[in-house]
């Protein structure tokens, strides 16, 4: 046997871990799905993904650059607890502060969405662009407040509902489109994607963020249709592209990106496509990102 054909390395994200000190942007994975109320799985999310990134090129078309020269720092994974919401986005929003203390950009791995309430709980000044089918605007989901259904509501008592968008949106119910209408949230349906040009959508989504101080991106895997991500806890029809998705967030970064997540890869119901969409998004927003910061 010779043990020189043995690959003992650790699955970082994109197959190699950079240092801390010469990164700019530091992942971890929040493998947590305690309130997911359908489909099960999401807590083997950042595995399934640190997986896929391994095997997909890296270069990036619309960054013009390889991601191999940009990487990240990957921590590994929050030591979640299973069932206890608020311990873990407690913990998760220390990590976070940790992080950007440093200077760093963070990329959390879900997980199951409520986990980006652990960004808003202790960031001032943001607006959070949530890519979701859905709104999470329920004050509550089958009696409980933090479910994944009330992620964006809780983060709009947070940081106010005129700081919180949310772009590819479809699948609501009449409470939420009452408090969308009641507090001016800002949407952009996935219909009104589909049926224009998405730079188009880009442009008219950065010139609403103009007077916008620092912007985070949470991406629920779920906006793009069931077609192109299979693997969510909730999938529902007519959504968008991942073509249009990255088109959208292309126009949209710049220098004021303070961090972004990637959240509801459900490998149990994935045939693997999912996991490989989502290494596909961190990847180009890092390579877009690069350029401005
Ligand atoms: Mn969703």
């Amino acid at each position: 046997m010779n043990l020189l054909y043995i690959n003992n390395q650790q699955k970082f994200f994109g197959g190699f871990n950079k240092s801390f000190s010469d990164s700019k942007f530091v992942l971890f994975g929040v493998p947590f799905d305690s309130t997911t109320s359908y489909r099960s799985g999401s807590r083997f999310g950042p595995s399934a993904i640190r997986e896929a990134s391994i095997n997909i090129e890296t270069w990036s078309w619309r960054g013009n650059i390889d991601f191999e020269d940009i990487g990240t720092h990957d921590l590994g994974d929050l030591a979640v607890v299973h069932g206890d919401c608020n311990e873990t986005i407690r913990r998760i929003g220390e990590v976070i502060e940790e992080i950007m203390k440093l200077k760093k950009i963070p990329i959390m791995i879900g997980g199951e969405h409520t986990i980006t309430l652990g960004i808003a709980k202790n960031l001032k000044d943001i607006t959070i662009l949530s890519f979701d089918a859905h709104f999470d605007m329920r004050d509550d989901y089958l009696s409980n407040r933090l479910s994944h259904a009330c992620t964006m509501r809780r983060i709009s008592e947070e940081i106010g509902p005129e700081n919180v968008m949310v772009i590819g949106v479809r699948a609501t119910c009449k409470e939420e489109m009452k408090f969308v209408k009641d507090n001016n949230v800002y949407f952009i349906s996935s219909k009104q994607i589909n049926t224009n040009d998405a730079k188009k959508i880009g442009l008219m989504l950065k010139d609403v963020l103009k007077s916008k101080k620092k912007i985070y991106l949470s991406i629920d895997m779920d906006v793009l249709d069931p077609s192109y991500a299979p693997g969510v806890g909730n999938p529902e029809p007519e959504g968008i592209s991942i073509s249009s998705l990255l088109d959208i967030i292309e126009e949209i970064i710049d220098d004021r990106l303070l961090g972004f997540d990637v959240v509801e890869v459900t490998p149990p119901y994935d045939n693997g496509i999912t996991s490989i969409m989502a290494s596909k998004i961190i990847y180009e927003i890092c390579c877009i990102a690069n350029k401005f910061i």
